[in-house]
C-alpha cells in the first residue's frame, strides 16, 4: 500500500555546492541501505544514464563518469566533455536512474552521444572504447542489494515496550503505527492520559537503544507504565502481535560478575534531556543485563523521574574527567562552578567514588566522519523531525551534531555509530521529510510513500 504525501524536498547539491562542504559517506552509516558495498562506489566509475541532452522521440542513454560523490547522490558528467564542467548534473545513486554499463546493449537501448558535444569525434565507438578501459561501473546486482538492504521486520500492529517520552524513568507499551526505512512510528498503546485530539507517540529507529522488545523492563527490572484499566475499551490499542527478543540488537556483552557499576557511583553522561551537555552523574540503580539507572546530579525532580536507563557498554556514559581531557565544557550541578570544579574535590563532598575507567566500553574501531562534514540527523529532542545537520565536532566515538541554521543550544553529541544519523539523500531515498534549515527555500514535490 502506499500514501500519497507532501514530501518537500530540500536541494542538498545547490546547498552543499553554496556552503562549500562536504558529504559524509554512506559508509560511514552502519544502518544505512548499502554502507557495506559504497566502497565499490567511486569518483571515476562509470555508468549509463538517460541523455537529457537530445532531441529525439524516444529515450536515449548515454555514458557518464561519476565526478563527486555526496551521500546517496553523484555528480555526473557525459563521456566526451572531457575537461568540460559546465554540463555536470547530479543524480541520486540509489534512485534506480543509473545503470551498469552494458545495460543498454542487454537491454536494447540507444546510446547517443549528448547534441551539445562540440567534439568532433568521428568514431564514437572506438572513444568510447578507450574511455572505458579499466574502468568501474555499478556492482553487480546493485538495486538487488540495495532492495534488500531497506527490508526489516517491524510490521505495523506490532507491540513493543518503548521508554515513556513524558516520564523517561519508565517504558511503556506501543503499538508501531508505521515504518519509513527502518524509522517507526509507535504510538503508546495506552491514551488515556493524552487529551483528545492528540495522539501520544515516538518515532524512532529499529536499532534504537530506547526500543525493547515486550517483557523486556521485567526482565530487567525497569519501571514500566501500568496499564490503564480501561485499556480493553475502545480508547486502548491492543496491536496484533508482540515484537520478541529476536527481532533486536543486543547490548555488547557486559560481565557483572566482581566489580561492577554501584549504586551511588559518580561518573559523566550525556544529558538524555539535553544532549548537547555531558554533566556530572550518579549511578542511581543497577538493573539486570548490564543495564543502568543514571541521573544527572543536582536536577529537580527528586522523584527519580528523570532518571535514564543506559546500557553499561552505551557511550553515552563516561569516566570522569573525560571532558577535562578532551577540552569539552563540563556541566555541573547548580551551586558549582564550572571553572573551579574539580572531582577530587566534589567525590570528597559527596562521599562518592567514581565508577573505575575499565568499566566503561572502550572500543573504537576508528570512524569516517570529520568536522564540516554534512549529513541527516534526528533531532532527537523532537524525533519525528530528520534535519540537515553538521558534524562539529569529533572526539573518539562521539560526535557533536550540529542543526544547520539552529542556534548552538540545539547541538546534540551521539555516537557514531548512532542510528538516528543518516547520509545526505536518505530521505529521499525513503520519501521520509528533511526539515531544511530555517530559512532555506525549499522546492515542493510531490512524491509517492510506500510502507
Ligand atoms: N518546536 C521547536 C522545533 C525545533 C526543531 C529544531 N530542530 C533542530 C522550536 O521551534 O523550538
Amino acid at each position: 500500500t502506499g500514501v500519497d504525501a507532501a514530501v518537500a524536498s530540500f536541494d542538498w547539491t545547490a546547498y552543499l555546492e553554496r556552503e562549500t562542504s562536504l558529504a559524509a559517506s554512506v559508509s560511514c552509516f552502519r544502518h544505512a541501505p548499502l554502507c557495506a558495498q559504497w566502497d565499490d562506489i567511486t569518483v571515476g566509475m562509470k555508468v549509463e544514464v538517460l541523455n537529457t541532452n537530445a532531441i529525439l522521440p524516444s529515450k536515449v542513454y548515454w555514458i557518464a563518469t561519476v565526478i563527486q560523490i555526496a551521500g546517496y547522490k553523484a555528480l555526473l558528467r557525459y563521456e566526451g566533455f572531457e575537461h568540460d564542467s559546465s554540463r555536470d548534473f547530479w543524480c541520486s545513486l540509489v534512485s534506480g536512474e543509473l545503470n551498469p554499463i552494458g545495460w543498454c546493449a542487454m537491454t536494447s537501448k540507444l546510446l547517443v552521444p549528448p547534441q551539445d558535444l562540440k567534439q568532433d569525434i568521428p568514431d564514437w565507438k572506438e572513444y568510447l572504447m578507450k574511455r572505458l578501459v579499466g574502468a568501474q561501473t555499478l556492482p553487480v546486482e546493485f538495486y538487488l542489494k540495495l532492495a534488500e538492504s531497506m527490508k526489516n521486520s517491524f510490521r505495523t500492529g506490532m507491540r513493543v515496550e518503548v521508554v515513556d517520552s513524558k516520564y523517561v524513568s519508565r517504558t511503556r507499551v506501543a503499538i508501531v503505527d508505521s515504518n519509513i526505512g527502518g524509522r517507526v512510528r509507535l504510538v503508546y498503546a495506552d491514551q488515556s492520559d493524552t487529551p483528545e485530539n492528540i495522539i501520544s507517540d515516538f518515532w524512532c529507529h529499529i536499532w534504537s537503544p530506547l526500543l525493547h522488545p515486550i517483557g523486556w523492563s521485567k526482565k530487567v527490572g525497569h519501571d514500566i507504565k501500568a496499564p490503564a484499566n480501561n485499556l480493553e475499551s475502545s480508547s486502548g490499542l491492543r496491536g496484533n502481535s508482540d515484537s520478541t527478543f529476536m527481532l533486536f540488537k543486543k547490548p555488547r556483552f557486559t560481565y557483572m560478575e566482581g566489580t561492577f557499576f554501584e549504586e551511588g557511583m559518580k561518573l559523566e553522561a550525556i544529558d538524555p534531556l539535553n544532549l548537547g551537555s555531558i554533566c556530572v552523574a550518579t549511578v542511581h540503580k543497577v538493573l539486570f543485563d548490564g543495564y543502568l539507572m543514571v541521573g544527572i546530579d543536582g536536577t529537580i525532580s527528586n522523584n527519580g523521574s528523570d532518571w535514564f536507563c543506559y546500557h553499561a557498554s552505551s557511550h553515552a556514559i563516561l569516566p570522569i574527567n573525560f571532558c577535562k581531557k578532551n577540552n569539552i565544557p563540563l556541566t555541573v550541578p547548580p551551586g558549582y562552578d564550572a571553572q573551579t570544579f574539580t572531582w577530587e574535590k566534589y567525590l570528597e563532598e559527596t562521599k562518592a567514588k567514581a565508577a573505575p575507567v575499565r568499566l566503561f566500553n572502550a572500543d573504537y574501531p576508528g570512524h569516517g566522519f570529520s568536522p564540516n562534514m554534512k549529513l541527516e540527523a534526528v533531532d532527537l529532542m523532537e524525533p519525528r523531525l530528520l534535519c540537515v545537520a553538521t558534524v562539529k565536532r569529533c572526539v573518539g566515538r562521539l560526535l557533536l551534531i550540529h542543526f544547520d541554521g539552529w542556534e548552538d543550544e540545539f547541538d546534540q553529541w551521539v555516537d557514531h555509530q548512532s542510528p538516528d544519523i543518516y547520509p545526505v539523500g536518505w530521505c529521499e531515498l525513503m520519501g521520509y521529510q528533511l526539515q531544511s534549515p530555517p530559512g532555506v527555500e525549499k522546492k515542493h514535490t510531490k512524491k509517492r510513500l510506500s510502507q
